[in-house]
């Protein structure tokens, strides 16, 4: 009796764990789409790169934003490294929240040219740290 009780409240996260998608580079533009996510812990987000060649780096919020650095910038950071449909093959990166803290990412593309044409994102942006912000801070990085 308890030890099922116990089994299904483990399950729960797991099922409620929610996929969002991104798309990178849609219509060979340099942009992610859509720029902004609001992921709980345990989500996953999962970029599919549909143009060109991108990466999905963790960036800092100001200052010299553009281009993230390789590895990306943490905690928790991200980096993809490049990811190219140059041939077609649409890569996917998936990245799992495991904190309700803002991150902000970007592509290192052509030494951080991608970054400051706006190809940022932001996966929980909150009312001091905002995506408009951000976007502001990397094109004029
Ligand atoms: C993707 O871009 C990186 C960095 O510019 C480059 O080193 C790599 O060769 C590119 N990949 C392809 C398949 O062109
Ligand atoms: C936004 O996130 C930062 C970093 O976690 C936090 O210090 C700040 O209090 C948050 N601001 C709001 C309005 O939630
Ligand atoms: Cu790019």
């Amino acid at each position: 009796m308890f030890s099922k009780v116990f089994f299904l409240a483990a399950l729960i996260p797991s099922i409620l764990a929610a996929d969002h998608a991104v798309s990178v580079g849609l219509n060979n533009g340099l942009t992610f789409t859509p720029t902004t996510v609001t992921a709980a812990v345990g989500d996953t987000v999962t970029f599919t790169v549909l143009s060109r060649n991108h990466s999905i780096t963790s960036a800092s919020f100001s200052g010299a934003v553009c281009p993230p650095p390789v590895g990306g910038v943490g905690p928790n950071g991200f980096d993809s490294g490049f990811l190219s449909d140059l041939d077609g093959s649409q890569p996917t990166f998936t990245y799992t929240v495991v904190d309700t803290v803002p991150h902000f990412g970007a592509c290192m593309q052509a030494a951080g040219a991608h970054c400051r044409a706006g190809m940022t994102f932001a996966i929980n942006p909150n009312a001091t740290f905002t995506y408009a912000q951000f976007n502001t801070n990397a094109k004029a990085s």
